[in-house]
């Protein structure tokens, strides 16, 4: 009798642990202690015992069926007043899971900042196609067709005569179409390379500017560029002009940065030359203003292009282009 009392205390103890629900408590309720429950039927059997066991069991017996009767409506109560939840039960006391707070892409939030600084000296925000005519990206633009940048592994073809753009360059060749000098516009947007490494994606980000007037100089570029970089980066960021070549522009310059890693001293990432390339620039070539049907003895201009990716590289001490464009949130998060 008595093992038995105890292998049933353990047993309905047991088995309301594992209870996730008030009715299945109720259910357990009536199985151990209910009138037909088994410690209940225990208790009755008590009469057909010796009379020498009887007190000792009736009182073990009793005290079972108490400690049990108080265990079912500790639970019961449990679950009334939410200390104990049904299973899949919706706690409305839990706080709200947070939103991921939303945020722009690094990228994104480098092309406003630059276009902000152009705006602030006057300039407008022309976008166009990413499909674009031949004409419009390499024709208008003194590339001759035998020019390198037009081969099949630089440009993704659409088809004969129309290509994904290779530069914003198009967009300014189609507001100097539409409309007299003068012009003061800069065209952000994507741009199409058959190019992969880590400095290329095959989309990337370019900012392309315009000014066209009578009398603009070589000192007007250079006074536009000067503010630029002095908002984009520090007043203390000198820049140098070094002579290149674009089909586009003559004469043609690159620009370079005092390196804002290490101020000038030469580490790895100007190649220890205390520069670094961030645009190239210059005079509009008189082929491009003749094919546009601008006037080359009253108007000159100045043209500029930058990659986004690459000023956003260096502003946040990125070394890999790629990490742009692989949407790990942990590592967008932290712009
Ligand atoms: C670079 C160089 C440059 C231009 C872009 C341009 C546009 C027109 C006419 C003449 Cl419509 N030029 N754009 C001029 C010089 C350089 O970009 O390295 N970009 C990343």
């Amino acid at each position: 009798m008595k093992e038995k009392l105890e292998r049933l205390e353990q047993e309905a103890l047991k088995a309301l642990e594992a209870a996730d629900n008030p009715q299945e408590v109720q259910l357990l309720r009536v199985r151990y202690v209910g009138r037909k429950g088994a410690v209940t039927q225990c208790l009755r059997s008590i009469s057909t015992l010796p009379p020498a066991e009887r007190p000792l069991a009736g009182k073990l017996a009793n005290e079972v069926k108490t400690r049990l009767e108080a265990a079912f409506k500790d639970s019961i109560e449990a679950f009334d007043t939410g200390r104990k939840r049904p299973d899949g039960a919706l706690d409305v006391t839990l706080p709200g899971r947070p939103l991921a707070g939303g945020r722009l892409h690094p990228i994104t939030q480098i092309t406003q900042a630059i276009c902000e600084i152009f705006l602030r000296l006057g300039f407008e925000i022309v976008e166009g196609p990413d499909v674009e005519l031949d004409y419009y990206n390499f024709e208008a633009l003194n590339i001759p067709k035998d020019h390198p940048a037009r081969d099949m592994q630089d440009t993704f073809y659409v088809s004969e005569n129309i290509v994904l753009r290779t530069h914003t360059s198009p967009i300014q060749v189609r507001v100097m179409e539409r409309q007299s000098p003068p012009v003061r516009i800069i065209a952000p947007g994507k741009a199409y390379r058959v190019d992969s490494d880590v400095s290329h994606t095959p989309m990337f980000h370019q900012v392309e500017g315009l000014m066209v007037a009578e009398n603009i100089s070589m000192g007007d570029l250079k006074g536009v560029l000067t503010i630029f970089v002095h908002q984009m980066f520090d007043e203390e960021t000198s820049l140098r002009f070094r002579p290149s070549f674009f089909p586009f522009t003559e004469p043609s310059a690159e620009v370079d940065i005092r390196c804002v890693i290490c101020r000038g001293k030469g580490c790895r990432v100007c190649s220890h030359t205390g520069w670094l390339e961030v645009l190239g620039a210059g005079m509009v070539h008189p082929a491009v203003f003749e094919m546009v049907g601008y006037d080359t003895g009253r108007y000159t201009g100045f043209a500029f292009g930058m990659g986004i990716e690459r000023i956003a590289m260096l502003k946040y001490g990125i070394d890999d282009i790629r990490k742009f464009y692989e949407n790990n949130i942990r590592f967008l998060e932290q712009f």
